[in-house]
C-alpha cells in the first residue's frame, strides 16, 4: 500500500469536486445578482419619488399667486418677468404657478447646485388651474386651486414617478 498516494487526492476527485462546487455555488450566484440588480431598481424609485418631494415641497412654500387677491389668468401661469428659480430674492420663484413649465435635468438645489449623484434623472413641473368640482379638469378661467405636477424620470424616460398637490387659495376676492 503507497500511504503517500492513498492520503492524496486523484485529478479524476478533484475535477468531480471542482464540478460539485461549482453546481452548488453557481445558482447563489445567480440569487446574488438578480437581488442587487431588484434592489438597484427600488433604490431608485426611492431616490425619484425623494426628488419629486423634495421639489413639491418647496413649491408648496411659496405663496399661491405673485398677488393672491388677483389672480394670474391661465394663460400666463408662469414665472413673472426677471423672475428664475435659482436668482436670489426678490427675483425668485415666488408664487407656485412659477414653476410651470420648470425643467431640470439633472435636478439643481434650489441655489442652482447641479445635483451631479443624480444626473440620470430629470424633473419637470406643470401647474394649472383645476375646477373647484373636479380637480382632474383643468379650469379656463382662474379658480381658488392650482394643481401642481411634478414628474421626476430616469432611464431615458422607461421609469418615472408623478406627485400632483392641489393647494387653495385662501384669500378669496
Ligand atoms: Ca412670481
Ligand atoms: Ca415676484
Ligand atoms: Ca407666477
Amino acid at each position: 500500500m503507497d500511504i503517500k498516494n492513498s492520503k492524496g487526492f486523484t485529478l479524476v476527485e478533484i475535477l468531480i469536486s471542482v464540478v460539485i462546487l461549482a453546481m452548488v455555488i453557481v445558482p447563489f450566484i445567480g440569487v446574488f445578482t438578480s437581488g442587487i440588480k431588484a434592489g438597484g431598481a427600488a433604490q431608485k424609485i426611492v431616490i425619484g419619488n425623494n426628488l419629486a418631494q423634495d421639489l413639491m415641497e418647496e413649491i408648496l412654500s411659496r405663496q399661491f399667486d405673485e398677488d393672491p387677491s388677483d389672480l394670474t389668468p391661465p394663460d400666463q401661469l408662469g414665472p413673472e418677468l426677471n423672475e428664475d428659480r435659482t436668482n436670489m430674492s426678490p427675483n425668485d420663484f415666488d408664487d407656485v404657478d412659477d414653476y410651470n413649465g420648470y425643467v431640470d435635468a439633472p435636478p439643481e438645489e434650489v441655489d442652482g447646485t447641479v445635483m451631479n449623484e443624480y444626473d440620470e434623472y430629470s424633473r419637470s413641473v406643470t401647474v394649472e388651474y383645476v375646477t373647484e368640482d373636479d380637480f382632474n379638469i383643468v379650469a379656463t378661467e382662474t379658480t381658488p386651486f392650482k394643481r401642481i405636477t411634478v414628474i421626476v424620470t430616469w432611464e431615458a424616460g422607461q421609469q418615472n414617478v408623478t406627485l400632483m398637490t392641489v393647494p387653495a387659495n385662501y384669500v378669496r376676492e
